[in-house]
């Protein structure tokens, strides 16, 4: 069959079953818009601007677990969409980017719009494409799609010429992929697996250590189960947040830079710390040579090149973390055979001893106030009110870091974040593709004042496309989190923080057509809350915080986790904060 190049690639997402992508059109692209005007069953997002495409894109394929497909044309457009490129890839969220090219015979020609597209993303994807001829288009898009959700997912980018669009190829969509050099490892070597099984029976002081790869691979039930079966504490990274419910007795919460106390001093002492899907980021290793200094380390990894990249491990098992840890509760269960009932629970009870005693003497914990409004309760309060059964999207500054220690997330796929690029301006665009995703769902983006105007267009994007995203601006005036960085490691010499009292929010909202809310005082969060959450369409709560707050635990960068500062403890706040620990 003959088809234009602009059709086929129409054609390949059918059959790839995406019925939804994010874009925006200019010259390079119109031959796609033009077929998209009569092509049934593919809903088409006009966002505002070509970066929110990528991270709406990426809501949308972590929540739903398929791939997220944006479109946007040649140049600036292409340029535009690099930062949520790198985000994707950092934090291995499968996407497929099309981005338009001049024509071939103009490329290298300084052609109006042009971009170098592929040598600019190079570095910001999984793989990269230049469709040259239009007999590749089609096996192109299907290797494209194969790679982005194989392996280690992340995000591929396809470059279409115009002219490859507009010609018409001989279309025969591939039924699978071949890539010599290219083959995923998913079952974990055996071998390895009974090893970490001995070792996590055997330990004294054993840590599970879980991060976003174990929400790829949708991992969870089996987290849980060797959790259980081991009675081994869990601590999460900001990326694996929701991988595990927080309120189980095992949780230790989030580790690393502003992780909790006990997660991090859990982790210092272990004997055994398997990671899970988790890469040692620096952000929650601190110190490489303090951390974790006398354990034994195990690591379940889809990506070799993740495995002994910062920290050595002695146990290293390659695979989908799903498998693995299927195959390791059946070896652990094996392994259990040799000891009485009970045994596990009684030999780690004093481990979990020691622990409970490192969150009762350091829970989270900050200081009330009847008069300004706290941060950290305005995130305490959501997470009471929507029961943790909201999705959860942020910026990034310390209203991430909040939204993350306080929010008790209960199930994965519902949380959002900007993890290893720290992407701001991810919040909004983000939530849109949450929602896009989930109709009819709470979607909630935690913003700062700061992050949310770096893509506060895409209120336009929410309002017309009929996505009732609600945002809560936790509002200090500032880049929050630079003024804390600057008044704890730089002496308080305030440089380039101060955002001002402007624009108004509640009118911005208005603006686009959306219902803007103001909270003030304490006593205004939680009835502006439910009144968000009452409120049909788009929503945005403007709510003045405390600007002098800061997120605490902090380790400062470089540190060792054992350096952690820590709030300043007070009788009052210590029984507040211990009864959060306990759920709702
Ligand atoms: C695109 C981008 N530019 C700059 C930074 C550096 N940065 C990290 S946090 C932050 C301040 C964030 O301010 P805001 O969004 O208001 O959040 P807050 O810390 O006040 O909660 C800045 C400037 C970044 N992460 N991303």
């Amino acid at each position: 069959m003959k088809l234009a190049g602009a059709r086929i690639v129409l054609e390949c997402l059918k059959r790839e079953g995406v019925d939804l992508i994010f874009g925006l059109p200019g010259g390079a692209v119109l031959p796609i818009y033009d077929a998209l005007y009569d092509f049934e069953g593919l809903r088409h997002i006009l966002v505002r601007q070509e970066a929110a495409a990528g991270h709406a894109a990426e809501g949308y394929s972590r929540t739903t677990g398929k791939t997220g497909v944006c479109l946007v044309t040649s140049g600036p457009a292409a340029t535009n969409l690099v930062t949520a490129l790198q985000d994707a890839l950092m934090d291995s969220i499968p996407l497929v980017a099309f981005t338009g090219q001049v024509p071939t015979h103009l490329i290298g020609n300084d052609a109006f719009q042009e971009a170098d597209n592929v040598g600019i993303t190079r570095s910001a994807t999984k793989h990269n494409f230049l469709v040259k001829d239009g007999d590749d288009l089609a096996g192109t898009i299907k290797e494209a799609f194969f790679l982005a959700r194989s392996g280690r997912p992340g995000p591929v980018h396809v470059d279409l010429p115009k002219d490859i669009l507009v010609k018409e190829w001989d279309f025969d969509y591939p039924s699978t992929v071949h890539l010599r050099s290219y083959n995923p490892t998913y079952e974990g070597h055996p071998g390895q697996i009974k090893k970490a099984a001995r070792a996590l029976v055997r330990a004294k002081r054993p840590v599970l250590y879980v991060g976003g790869g174990a929400i790829s691979a949708d991992a969870s039930p089996e987290v849980l189960e060797l959790a259980e079966l081991t009675q081994i504490p869990l601590t999460q990274t900001l990326m694996g947040l929701g991988a595990f419910p927080m309120a189980h007795p095992l949780s230790l919460d989030m580790l690393g830079m502003h992780g909790t106390y006990y997660a991090n001093m859990a982790v210092h002492h272990s004997d055994v710390l398997m990671a899970v899907g988790a890469r040692f980021d620096d952000r929650v290793t601190g110190k490489v040579d303090m951390f974790a200094p006398n354990a034994q380390i195990i690591h379940v990894d889809i990506d070799p090149s993740s495995i002994s990249k910062n920290i050595p491990v002695a146990i290293p098992i390659v695979g989908d973390c799903k498998r693995v840890l299927a195959k390791l509760v059946e070896a652990v269960r094996e392994e259990l055979k040799s000891y009485p009932a009970g045994a596990v629970r009684e030999a780690r009870r004093q481990w979990h001893e020691q622990i409970a005693e490192w969150r009762r003497n350091e829970p989270l914990r900050y200081e009330w106030s009847d008069d300004v409004i706290k941060p950290q309760y305005v995130i305490e309060q959501l997470s009471d009110l929507t029961k943790g059964e909201a999705y959860v999207v942020t910026g990034v500054g310390q209203h991430q870091m909040w939204a993350a220690q306080y929010y008790r997330f209960k199930h994965p796929r519902m949380w959002c974040t900007s993890g290893g690029l720290g992407t701001m301006g991810y919040g909004l665009p983000t939530a849109m593709g949450v929602q896009a995703g989930h109709p009819g769902r709470l979607v909630v983006n935690i913003d700062g004042d700061g992050s949310f105007q770096m893509n506060s267009q895409e209120l336009a994007t929410c309002h017309e496309e009929g996505l009732p995203v609600k945002t809560i601006i936790i509002n200090n005036g500032g880049h929050g989190m630079v003024r804390q960085w600057q008044r704890i490691i730089y002496k308080e010499r305030f440089c380039a923080i101060d955002l001002g009292p402007s624009p108004d929010f509640v009118k911005l909202a208005e603006a686009y057509g959306c219902t803007g809310i103001r909270a003030t005082k304490p006593s205004e969060v939680r009835p502006a809350l439910e009144k968000m959450v009452a409120t049909p369409g788009p929503v945005v709560v403007d709510v003045w915080v405390d600007k002098h707050e800061n997120v605490f635990p902090m380790v400062p960068a470089g540190g060792a986790n054992t350096d952690m500062i820590l709030a300043p403890p007070t009788r009052e706040v210590r029984d507040r904060a211990a009864k959060s620990q306990t759920g709702f």
